[in-house]
């Protein structure tokens, strides 16, 4: 057997989750010696996908969206909308510079596109319904293209989001660095809440007005990879061992149609380490962190000498029962302190950011909303753009690409806009003008209620893109449209 197959095995062991401590052997390719990829236990339903291609640097897989039951509840099981019957959907697991290849067929009963949410790739396989047809029932399409960035990913539908993103149309992704840090354990957890009619455990009714519009759709149940973890009858937190002495990374996912919260680990020394694109220059230590539908966090988390438990928890807003609105901890996962190890440190890779101390152009995005002809419409810069079954998008701008640009984002309607930007990073400068410590790479910028928000980019990935607020409702009603960077391409994959 080659060095190159034994490599490609190695891969396949550690994508179908063995779970053995011994380190797994290095892929070789050529004079290229990639240490194999850290096996990510399998926790609680985020199974990663089989690869069927031999090759150590392709990531192949079959992706199936279908109608699936699930028992999240004593009683009648929960119909739902997910991927290879999965919920979550099963997890992507590859290399920066890997290519992947999804061959992904909608079984569902209406249209339905795949968007990789962070992934700075091609337009043509961003999943843009302007670009891609949608793919119809009982149709196809293969998605096929380079990773170029590690870090904690998603993927999602990006048609009928309201529903099919509330159904449970997403899955996670992990990429690994080139020169990756290793840990005692790495831990996947993506968080949503979903909201069940309390008589018959189904997803309940899609209201077309009011605060499920004005605000976005909470549910009244929270998830924890796929779990149910408040109220009667819920399976709880994600539960497992650890041992004192560990070092873990701890990958979390915001999979929520509108819900932001805090986010908090008990019981360990912690320090975020990766945002949305990727690994920090500089780890930093922080009680909690604030997390918007769309966003990701990374933490190495160390568990307290005297800790009996390491606990992941949501800060989340609800009524109590004087009806104030007050902040209450939801357990999302849970770690019970058995055994003693030592782990060596990580060694992180050095990482530079684009300069943000540069002469830049600045741009408004004025994200704004009301009442046209009785039907609630959001807007961006005063046009709403993805209204109804359409799916064309108004070109918002055109971009050079490579050419630093400060946006200033205001809100003057709802609490927040959790704001996405495809197939790019930015960096957040300053919040109301003056400057904010939130360091790393975003994707998504959360801006608040009467409050601006300014980001620096550089476009560097060139393309038609979509720029939209992650609540769904908002973006299914106007609050998404188009940005072109660099010269559009005529031929489009229809
Ligand atoms: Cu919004």
């Amino acid at each position: 057997m080659s060095r190159y197959t034994m490599g490609a095995f190695a891969l396949v062991g550690i994508l179908v989750g063995c779970g053995s401590d011994a380190p797994a052997p290095s892929t070789t390719v050529g004079e290229v010696v990639h240490p194999a990829l850290p096996p990510l236990p399998e926790v609680s339903g985020l199974t990663p996908l089989p690869d069927l291609n031999p090759d150590p640097h392709i990531l192949e897989v079959d992706l199936v969206a279908r109608s699936h039951a699930v028992q999240l509840l004593p009683g009648e099981p929960t119909q739902l909308f997910n991927y290879n019957d999965q919920f979550p959907g099963p997890l992507l697991h590859a290399r920066v510079g890997d290519r992947v290849i999804v061959h992904f067929k909608n079984e569902l009963a209406e249209e339905t596109v795949v968007h990789w949410h962070g992934l700075r790739i091609s337009d043509q396989m961003d999943g843009s319904p302007v670009i891609q047809n949608p793919v119809q029932p009982g149709a196809s399409f293969t998605y096929d293209f380079v990773v170029p960035d590690a870090g904690t990913f998603w993927y999602h539908t990006h048609l009928h989001q309201i529903q099919q993103l509330e159904y449970g149309l997403y899955g996670a992704i992990v990429v690994h660095e080139r020169e990756f840090p290793v840990f005692s354990t790495e831990r996947i957890f993506v968080g949503d809440d979903i909201r069940l009619r309390t008589t018959n455990n189904q997803v309940s009714g899609f209201l077309t007005s009011g605060p499920d519009i004005g605000a976005g759709r909470v549910g009244n149940r929270l998830l924890s990879n796929g779990r149910i973890i408040n109220g009667e009858g819920g399976e709880g937190p994600v539960t497992f061992t650890m041992p004192r002495g560990s070092i873990e990374r701890w990958r979390f996912v915001l999979a929520t149609n509108a819900l932001s919260y805090g986010l908090r680990i008990r019981g360990a020394d912690v320090r975020v380490i990766s945002t949305d694109g990727g690994l920090l220059p500089e780890p930093f230590a922080l009680e909690r962190v604030e997390i918007a539908p769309g966003q990701r966090y990374d933490f190495e988390v160390r568990p307290k000498p005297d800790a009996t438990e390491v606990v992941l928890e949501a800060l989340v807003l609800v009524l109590d029962e004087n009806d104030n609105v007050v902040e209450a901890p939801f357990e999302l996962a849970r770690g019970t302190i058995e055994g003693e190890t030592v782990t060596a440190e990580p060694i992180y890779p050095k990482v530079s950011l684009p300069a943000t101390s540069v002469e830049a152009a600045s741009h408004e995005w004025k994200l704004s909303g009301g009442v046209v002809d009785g039907q609630v419409q959001f807007t961006i810069n005063g046009v709403p753009s993805y209204v109804g079954e359409g799916h064309e998008h108004v070109l918002l701008e055109t971009f050079e690409p490579n050419v630093p640009v400060k946006i200033t984002l205001s809100s003057n309607v709802s609490p927040r806009h959790p704001f996405h930007i495809h197939g790019q990073f930015f960096q957040i400068l300053e919040r109301g003008g003056k400057p904010v410590f939130e360091p790393g790479l975003r994707d998504t910028v959360e801006v608040r209620g009467n409050e601006t928000a300014t980001i620096l980019t550089y476009f560097e990935n060139h393309g038609r893109w979509m720029v939209h607020c992650h609540i769904s409702e908002h973006s299914e009603n106007g609050m998404m449209a188009d940005i072109q960077v660099g010269t559009p391409v005529q031929a489009h994959s229809h």
